[in-house]
């Protein structure tokens, strides 16, 4: 690679640029979906920022708690929603929120209302925060059924109706992942510009891949199908090398490796947790559409994952992501399951 032309390059594509190019192939928009992503992009800046001086400005630590100039101090996911809920409704482009930070849906005022429903995850993968691992923000967005009064069946629609799903990794760089449905790109951040700039265009996900990421610890309450396939990485009987196993536990940093580098994400179901641990709208549909997008598969166990009708804004699911061939595994796995039965 030509490090200096990099270095001297000077027509940066920003994400600002690359949805306005998208939206002049649609002569009829009114460029509300670009107003909506740059309020995303606004919060995704700030959460970037708290994350970085967390250690110094003492922001973690528990929600209510006092810092030394008797202030109360905010939790880093509870500060993200909050800077989440506001770019949104301020972005007058929201009718519906759904955080995983707030029990209920947020109906936007009438006066501030717009078309799109945004189903997000301020702070991803938490419970890390303390310990300096990359976090991200997760959204997924949703135009209202049918322009009348919003009601919370416009969130709870199949994965499939997503109109575009991204999310932000906080790591050792600032990194914005986004599909509109025609492809993934990937945006970093230029902290000197304040400006993401595109460093991956159209993304594709490698068809198969040598790393598998899953909690193990939970092994012992597996399925049989989730349990033969992470056999088959251990000790492959076709002659090929077992794969590496990968695990952060924090969903953005997991999926975005999986996504760069192939492979599988998996976050079965269990004796303990029948529908797993991640929740439908904001991890599973996401991460499932940039997935698809990539030229990947996304599959719940039953179904494909973004066909899964939600019945409730919480709602979990098991979810096997990543490469295509390495999720046709999964696949075969559980139909022959289904076989059996
Ligand atoms: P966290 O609990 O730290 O918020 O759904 C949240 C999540 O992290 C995901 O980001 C991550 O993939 C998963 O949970 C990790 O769960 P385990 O600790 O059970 O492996």
């Amino acid at each position: 690679m030509d490090h200096a032309a990099d270095v001297y390059k000077t027509d940066l594509m920003t994400i600002t640029r690359h949805v306005l190019n998208e939206q002049s192939k649609y002569p009829e928009s009114r460029g509300d979906f670009s107003i909506l992503l740059s309020h995303i992009v606004l919060g995704c800046k700030f959460v970037c920022a708290a994350v970085n001086k967390a250690g110094l400005a003492k922001l973690i630590g528990l929600a209510g708690e006092t810092n030394i100039q008797g202030e109360e101090q905010k939790k880093l996911d509870v500060l993200s929603n909050e800077v989440f809920v506001n770019a949104l409704v301020s972005s007058g482009r929201t009718c519906i929120l759904v955080s995983e930070e707030d029990e209920e849906a947020t109906f936007v005022e009438p006066s501030k209302r717009g078309r799109y429903c945004v189903v997000f995850d301020p702070l991803d993968g938490s419970s890390n925060i303390d310990c300096g691992v990359s976090i991200g923000t997760i959204f997924g967005i949703y135009l209202i059924k049918d322009g009348g009064e919003p009601t919370l069946e416009d969130v709870l629609q199949p994965g499939n109706k997503m109109v575009a799903a991204g999310y932000c990794m906080y790591g050792s760089s600032c990194t914005f992942v986004l599909s509109t449905g025609s492809g993934v790109h990937g945006f970093t951040l230029d902290p000197s510009l304040g400006e993401f700039i595109m460093t991956h265009p159209d993304i594709k996900i490698p068809k198969k891949g040598k790393i598998y990421s899953v909690n193990e610890g939970n092994a012992k309450n597996w399925d049989g199908p989730t349990a033969k396939y992470v056999e088959k990485c251990k000790f492959p009987t076709d002659g090929s090398s077992p794969k590496s196993l990968r695990y952060i536990g924090s969903m953005v940093a997991d999926v975005h490796r999986t996504l760069l580098y192939g492979g599988i994400f998996l976050y079965p179901a269990d004796k303990k947790s029948p529908n797993g641990k991640l929740r439908v709208l904001y991890e599973v549909f996401p991460m499932s559409f940039l997935m698809e997008q990539a030229g990947g598969q996304a599959f719940t166990g039953k179904e494909r994952a973004l066909d899964l009708v939600p019945t409730k804004i919480h709602e979990r699911s098991p979810i096997f992501l990543g490469s295509y061939d390495e999720v046709e595994e999964i696949k075969a796995l559980y139909a022959a399951e289904e076989k059996k039965a």
